[in-house]
């Protein structure tokens, strides 16, 4: 049972407009707080792709009301100009003023651990709480330039607390940005939403899936290569869902390899959780992850998962019980795991039955508890008179 806090919060929560993990994420944090009778207010930039509530504890902002076109769903917008800035200030500002918040918990730090300290800096003793999820390439990408690192950690340090998604994460945080290493909680599902379903059409392939945007990071030209010698051992299909500007140059390379036929592209999905439930295997090349919330998503479906070993990834997917990792770069390795997980059915189905088992630990009835207990006690830190009112 969730645990009950007599304390009934009042949370912002900031995060990009992409339908990335960092997005999906906040929102589902703020729809779980929302649910557990928490008020909450989203602010985002531009309503986020597939994302809507009808609970009344949860309102949204969106201040801009239309879409850049030249940005992608997939892409998040880390340079905003003086107007943009201005105007997510003026935003969080009126509501601060108007509803009062105790805690205002930003996702992903560009650009907003900078617009965070902006607005402490205006709103002095009347600014809420500030908390900040470090989630990914904020720290592996933008940690790795020296001057930018160095302004992100002066931003960083003005925040109340810091928290990130995996021990791995925080540890790189830790060394590139030269903080202290963030609180770690985990990225969590609701296992309401992702779990097992019957196989809807009798297959005589197996079916790889992958999900991602499509950016460098995710490396999904490697993707086209493990797949290509799977083939040369194997029957098998592979089903690809999302989109990124980057899927478009990979289109020739999939004809070039007479792979047409073998791939279906799914696009942009609001609800992954149904595709993913038909596949066997999820693979995933990133050359950097936080974490892999997808490899999450997939083990709750009961997909066992084949990724590379990198960054929180070991933390989430376990090797040879879950899935398989392999060296960023071994293809060979990948193509021997992957073969022998997709024609060996009884050891597919202890590596979905245990993907099911790990998937438990990241529920969200587990996670959020972690959330509530630490605005409490941070809020309560910051306002000790109400501490002792409250006993
Ligand atoms: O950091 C990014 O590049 C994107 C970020 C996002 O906003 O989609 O993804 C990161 O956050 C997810 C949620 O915490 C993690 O599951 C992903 O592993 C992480 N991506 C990377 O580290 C590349």
């Amino acid at each position: 049972m969730a645990p009950y806090f007599a304390r009934k919060l009042r949370v912002g929560m900031i995060c990009h407009s992409s339908c990335g993990g960092s997005s999906k994420v906040a929102f589902e944090l703020a729809r779980q707080l929302a649910r557990r009778d928490h008020q909450v207010h989203f602010f985002s930039q531009y309503q986020p792709f597939g994302f809507t509530s009808d609970n009344p504890n949860l309102m949204t902002h969106f201040f801009q009301a239309k879409w850049q076109p030249d940005l992608h769903p997939s892409q998040l917008k880390t340079e905003w100009n003086n107007a943009e800035q201005e105007q997510f200030l003026r935003c969080l500002t009126e509501v601060i003023e108007r509803d009062g918040l105790d805690i205002l918990h930003f996702h992903y730090a560009i650009p907003f651990a900078f617009l965070v300290v902006e607005l402490k800096r205006r709103l002095g003793g009347k600014c809420p709480v500030l908390i900040g999820t470090l989630h990914g390439t904020d720290v592996s990408i933008f940690g790795t330039y020296p001057e930018y690192a160095w302004k992100l950690k002066i931003a960083l340090e003005q925040v109340d607390c810091l928290t990130t998604v995996s021990t791995s994460h925080a540890e790189l945080a830790s060394r590139l940005l030269e903080i202290e290493p963030p609180l770690v909680i985990p990225n969590f599902l609701d296992l309401a939403d992702y779990r097992p379903q019957p196989k809807l059409t009798r297959r005589k392939r197996p079916r790889l899936i992958h999900i991602s945007n499509f950016r460098p990071v995710k490396a999904p030209h490697e993707m086209i290569s493990i797949f290509t010698r799977i083939l040369e051992q194997i029957e098998a299909e592979l089903w690809l869902v999302g989109d990124g500007p980057g899927l478009e140059e990979l289109k020739p390379r999939f004809e070039e390899q007479g792979l047409t036929g073998k791939i279906r592209f799914w696009g942009l999905q609001e609800k992954v959780a149904p595709i993913l439930a038909q596949a066997d295997l999820l693979l995933m090349t990133s050359v950097a992850e936080s974490f892999c919330l997808v490899a999450l998503e997939a083990m709750a479906c009961g997909v066992p998962v084949l990724a590379t070993h990198v960054g929180g990834v070991p933390e989430v997917v376990k090797h040879a019980e879950t899935g398989y990792l392999y060296t960023a770069g071994d293809h060979e390795q990948a193509v021997e795991y992957g073969t022998k997980l997709l024609s060996d059915a009884t050891l597919h189905r202890q590596f979905a039955q245990a993907s099911l088992v790990q998937a438990r630990k990241f529920d969200q009835s587990r996670v959020i508890g972690l959330y509530e207990q630490l605005y409490v006690s941070i809020s309560w830190s910051s306002r000790p008179e109400e501490a002792l009112a409250a006993g």
